[in-house]
């Protein structure tokens, strides 16, 4: 039996002209190099597998986020696909819910390396010159809820036989479940690769075949984090020997979770912070980096943080920056309890405790009709019934009037960190 040695680059959903939506940014300067970071990052992408002299390129679904606006995104997706066509390299294509045939019906004409596969049952295209046979069937529509894996062929023999999968699997949340079916419904097909797709997050589900999930190749939001690419698969003498990840993001989201416990000041606080940043600077080399800040422990300026957010969010802003010329803040999460403290308590005076009638206030059922009557009439301007008229505030009303009741006191104290 010949099989030959060769190389190939396994990626899927790009997600093509996807909307970067709840990205707060203040500057829409920044805001524009992570909206454009998803084309960004295909070019990249194409680039990196011409350089590694891969032989081809499988795209396991999702190309397209949705229907096109306009054909500017197929423009751009022919435009990188024909770099690969004059280098001689064929790009395998499956489509996945995203990109259904009913969901993308707009198209634009592709150069002659592009291989479809088909929606209606599964195809299997041939490399006749590697000796690499490739298995797969595109979504038809975006709710897929049989089986597809099942009735992929048996292998052929004597070639390296891939199976190309846009699917949940067993179920992968927060992905919506397709084309569900089991590890073992992949691994006993007799396969030397599967190809998956759908899964945002990079997973060597199984290693002997090489069950993968490349992952998307860049973040689109905070559930999104970290590195993103594609995988560089090398097969020597009809074994899989290596597989190396792409990565090629070009702007990254993350988070980072900082135990402001310790500080008793706004310095001591930007001191530990520009600290914990070091490392998350490094890791994200040159890319943009927009970072979710949660701010936890218990804390003797937890007041002063709540009354003070506007200023901090800046602080925190400038902080960043200090460190690296690229970290953004993505959004500021105060999650902090208080800590008994002597100076917290100024505002007990001899004639008019207002702590005692904060706390009164808090209590009082009044109060906390009022708050859900005025959220009530917002809602109902809502569009969709966002809001539940009954009970807006949902749990969160015990919450909001704990940290009113600390930004109050922290106000009537005047104090400065
Ligand atoms: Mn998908």
């Amino acid at each position: 039996m010949f099989v030959a040695s060769f190389s190939f680059v396994h990626a899927a959903d790009l997600h093509l002209g996807s909307p970067f939506r709840g990205l707060s940014l203040k500057d829409p300067v920044v805001a524009d190099r992570f909206a454009d970071a998803t084309r960004n990052a295909f070019t990249a992408l194409v680039t990196r597998t011409l350089e590694a002299g891969a032989d081809f390129l499988v795209i396991a679904g999702d190309i397209y986020d949705g229907e096109w606006q306009d054909n500017s995104v197929g423009l751009f997706f022919n435009r990188e696909i024909a770099r690969l066509d004059r280098a001689g390299i064929p790009v395998f294509v499956l489509r996945g819910n995203h990109d259904a045939e009913s969901v993308v019906t707009k198209s634009i004409s592709l150069p002659g390396n592009v291989r479809t596969f088909a929606a209606r049952r599964p195809e299997s295209h041939v490399l006749e010159d590697l000796g690499v046979v490739l298995h797969g069937q595109s979504f038809a529509d975006r709710h897929v809820p049989d089986n597809l894996a099942r009735a992929y062929p048996p292998p052929v023999a004597g070639k390296f036989n891939i199976g190309v999968l846009h699917t949940s699997l067993t179920g992968r949340p927060p992905h919506a479940d397709y084309a569900p079916c089991s590890l073992e419904d992949l691994t006993v097909k007799g396969y030397d690769y599967w190809a998956l797709g759908h899964v945002h997050q990079y997973e060597e589900v199984h290693l002997d075949p090489p069950v993968v999930f490349p992952g998307n190749l860049q973040g689109r939001n905070i559930r999104e984090t970290g590195e993103k690419g594609a995988v560089l698969v090398t097969v020597e003498d009809g074994r899989v020997s290596g597989l190396e990840r792409l990565i090629v993001d070009e702007a990254r989201f993350a988070r980072l979770e900082l135990d402001v416990g310790p500080c008793e000041s706004l310095p001591d606080l930007l001191t530990l912070l520009e600290a914990a940043l070091v490392p998350l600077a490094q890791r994200s080399g040159r890319r943009p980096l927009a970072l979710r800040l949660r701010l936890g422990g218990d804390t003797p300026m937890r007041a002063w943080l709540l009354a003070n957010r506007t200023m901090l969010v800046d602080e925190v802003q400038a902080a960043f920056d200090r460190v690296e010329q690229d970290i953004w803040l993505e959004k500021l999460v105060l999650d902090v309890a208080a800590v008994p403290d002597a100076a917290t308590s100024p505002i007990a005076d001899n004639a008019l405790d207002l702590s005692v009638l904060l706390e009164d206030a808090a209590a009082d059922p009044g109060l906390r009709a009022a708050g859900e009557a005025c959220l009530a009439d917002f809602g109902r301007k809502l569009p969709g019934h966002a809001l539940d008229e009954a009970a807006p505030f949902g749990e969160d009303l015990d919450r909001l009037i704990l940290e009113a009741k600390a930004v109050l006191a922290e106000r009537i104290s005047g104090r400065e960190r």
